[in-house]
């Protein structure tokens, strides 16, 4: 580990200004989790997932945990200090006074639970009842900040209770076809209810003075809400991508590269009235590169589009994943330093290199890059 005695300093305003500390999770012990109701709409009725539970093999999890290491070790020698969560043992029953669940899920995808903004670091609440307890692998971490950096701020939004009040009914029949998909989610209709506020940390993404939220199947419009009355010195803007049939997490979707310039999943184009907020400030939306494979590694919950999953380590700087051919020539022809990180092991532990990873601190301050609100 570089920089070990470096002092500590949490302060990340943006998803591109120099990264100096970074959380890099683990694929240990990860399981896939008992279905359930947040789940359930995700997993298509084609899908290698359909009916799985249980442990991943030790195979996996060590070919996983290669390529997080191998992650840990390219930032480090970029000058970036790395921190790892502590996992627990997933495969336990969990419980709340309300409801209980076979197993937890695993502690690769920081990006989903941790929202650093500014010198704060929230746990999200999370809106799986698999992920209800994954913040505890980060509390050894976020203590530790929180006790060597005296402007840290360790928060947690309200624990949702996950009841099945907080998820509809009956939302999809089974012989939904795509296209039915597709329409619920163009009208806003997905698995959530509005009972409480839910979000996860990697439905948000950081524009210095304002907070670009997706509300899909993992965030609902309370949990936009909660968001934005928790920053008020920010702007949150809810966004949606009416031609994402799973809506779950905005980084596969709708990646910013650098002031100015955004990457858009083609399949899934910000929807017409979320536009103006970057046009009107002269930011361009590009459409992503097409990912180089037809599909994702076995037993992964994410879709090919892990491709455009990228993480900044300067605004010049980029981590992409070493086989994304064609969004590799991409962002060469933006002319940014690419470096190809070999990923595709560790996606079906809960995502890219950006879900892997969660800011400590990128130098820099909280900017407003949309002046014309
Ligand atoms: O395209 O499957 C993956 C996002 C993971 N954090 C997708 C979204």
């Amino acid at each position: 580990m570089t920089g070990t005695d470096s002092k500590t300093v949490v302060n990340s305003w943006n998803e591109w200004d120099p990264l100096k500390h970074v959380i890099v999770g683990r694929a240990d012990g990860c399981c896939i989790p008992p279905s359930e109701p947040a789940s359930d709409p995700k997993i298509p009725a084609d899908s290698d997932m359909l009916g799985m539970y249980g442990p991943r093999s030790d195979e996996s999890v060590e070919k996983a945990n290669a390529q997080l290491d191998n992650l840990a070790g390219i930032l480090e020698a970029h000058g970036v200090r790395v921190d790892r969560p502590e996992p627990m043992d997933f495969s336990q029953a969990i419980a709340t006074p309300d409801w209980e669940h076979g197993s937890m899920f695993g502690c690769q995808p920081p990006r989903d639970v941790i929202l650093t903004l500014g010198s704060e670091m929230l746990e999200a609440t999370m809106s799986y009842r698999s992920r209800w307890f994954e913040y505890l692998c980060y509390r050894p971490l976020l203590q530790r900040y929180y006790n060597e950096d005296p402007n840290m701020r360790h928060e947690a939004a309200p624990k949702p209770r996950l009841t099945n009040a907080s998820y509809k009914e009956d939302y999809l029949s089974d012989d939904i076809t795509i296209d039915e998909r597709l329409e619920l989610v163009a009208s806003k209709d997905f698995v959530t209810t509005e009972e409480e506020p839910l979000f996860d940390a990697a439905d948000c993404l950081r524009f210095g003075r304002d907070l670009v939220v997706q509300h899909g199947f993992t965030t609902n419009l309370k949990g936009a809400d909660w968001l934005q009355r928790h920053f008020p010195d920010h702007r949150v803007h809810t966004v949606n991508f009416p031609g994402d049939p799973y809506p779950i997490h905005i980084d596969a979707t709708f990646t910013p590269l650098r002031p100015g310039l955004i990457i858009n999943n083609p399949d899934r184009r910000i929807a017409d009235d979320c536009r103006g907020l970057f046009e009107r400030n002269d930011w361009e939306i590009v459409d992503a590169a097409r990912p180089a494979h037809n599909e994702p590694p076995a037993l992964c919950y994410s879709s090919v589009w892990l491709s455009m999953n990228v993480l900044m380590i300067d605004e010049k700087t980029v981590c992409a994943e070493a086989s994304e051919v064609h969004q590799l020539e991409q962002l060469d022809k933006f002319g940014f330093n690419v470096i190809p990180v070999p990923f595709r092991d560790a996606y079906p532990f809960g995502g890219g290199l950006h879900c892997a990873t969660t800011d400590v601190y990128r130098e820099g301050t909280c900017q407003d890059y949309f002046p014309k609100a």
